[in-house]
């Protein structure tokens, strides 16, 4: 393991690739938890206080960050702040949100949808996934950053979303939410084992509504460890 070799720590040693680990596995029973609790007629706030109220129970130091509960046209912010907006059916709901355990972040997103989704949705959701997908398989040690946001904006891009896809497809994650390596259009960082990263790519499109999805993927020499295990296909409410 070259875990010197680097002038930073973007790669982390077992234990605290064990508290992103455990971070991550308290947000998929967060996340399965509130497959049964979101209901229509729910506040964007009242459900980021449930994840808050949930991560907590389960041993969580503190939230990673602040949660987004975004729905419907509200979704369309990629950083939105949970309001008093009631959830109707066919609102897109992104859900993003992390734990602390043992000082390591947790980050993950899901976009699910109330009642139903309109083929629209279903398309756009899909696009995002697929490009989700083909990102999560390029990471691998000695793959550039910039690569794996090539692969994700490729498929977005080729949908005729580009215009929509307005932030990097990740970052590395460790104490703070938001660590080296960045990966977008710009990093110039090379992958390396035992890196955490987030991969997060998403189309917003103004006054209508937003889909993002994110794993927290541990790189390793053969590909990734997903901490990340809630599913994606897209879940209607
Ligand atoms: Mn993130």
């Amino acid at each position: 393991m070259e875990t010197t070799s680097l002038p930073n720590n973007m790669i982390k040693n077992p234990e605290e690739l064990m508290a992103i680990l455990k971070a991550s596995a308290m947000g998929d029973m967060c996340f399965s938890h509130l497959m049964g609790y979101i209901k229509e007629g729910m506040t964007e706030i009242q459900i980021a206080e449930e994840i808050h109220r949930v991560l907590m129970s389960m041993g969580a130091q503190k939230l990673a960050f602040d949660t987004i509960c975004v729905s419907g046209p509200n979704s369309c912010e990629p950083h939105g702040v949970p309001s008093d907006r009631i959830i109707r059916e066919g609102d897109f709901i992104t859900l993003d949100f992390g734990a602390v355990v043992d000082g390591y972040c947790g980050d993950m997103t899901r976009t699910v949808v109330m009642g139903h989704a309109t083929s629209e949705q279903k398309k756009v959701y899909h696009i995002v996934l697929g490009a989700q997908l083909a990102a999560l398989d390029t990471v691998r040690a000695g793959v550039a950053c910039a690569e794996v946001d090539r692969a994700a904006r490729d498929i977005i891009e080729e949908a005729g979303y580009g215009e929509y896809f307005v932030h990097g497809t990740g970052h590395g994650v460790g104490r703070l939410v938001h660590e080296a390596p960045t990966l977008n259009r710009k990093s110039e960082e090379i992958l390396a084992s035992y890196m955490p990263v987030t991969i997060e790519p998403g189309i917003y499109i103004p006054g209508k509504y937003g889909v993002r999805i994110e794993d927290l993927a541990i790189v390793t020499e053969f590909g990734i460890i997903n901490t990340v295990n809630s599913p994606k296909d897209l879940i209607i409410l």
